[in-house]
């Protein structure tokens, strides 16, 4: 006769092999091994010179932020100095950067964009 053996969940409980052959097996709950990745925040700087309207388009056409959110984060900066413009993986946060001082230099804008570790 032929006999099926029975379906098993797969992975949960996790069951370590009988490592020593004492008989004895180990069910483990794994931890996390993988951490987010870091995640960098693109912060741009206030000037005395830019215009205010080039600063709300700039943060309207490279963070895809509507005209009332643009606004309301260049208005941020004039007044405190700076303000986080959006938060990505790095490379993306390096591409805005670039992005951001290539239309402001070619405007001959003097507009000053970073990104840093969020939690920096
Ligand atoms: N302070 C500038 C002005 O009064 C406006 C400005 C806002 C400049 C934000 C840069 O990132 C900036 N024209």
């Amino acid at each position: 006769m032929v006999t099926k053996s029975p379906v098993l969940p797969k992975r949960v409980p996790q069951v370590e092999p009988d490592q020593d052959g004492s008989g004895t097996v180990v069910l483990e709950r794994r931890t996390q091994k993988t951490k987010p990745p870091q995640m960098y925040q693109v912060l741009m700087l206030n000037d005395d010179y830019t215009p205010m309207e080039f600063v709300v388009v700039v943060i309207q056409e490279f963070f895809a932020k509507d005209l009332e959110t643009a606004t309301q984060i260049m208005l941020k900066i004039h007044l405190d100095g700076k303000a986080v413009c959006g938060v990505y993986s790095r490379d993306v946060a390096a591409t805005k950067v670039d992005q951001v001082l290539d239309a402001a230099a070619k405007s001959g804008h003097p507009l000053k964009c970073l990104s840093e570790p969020v939690d920096f």
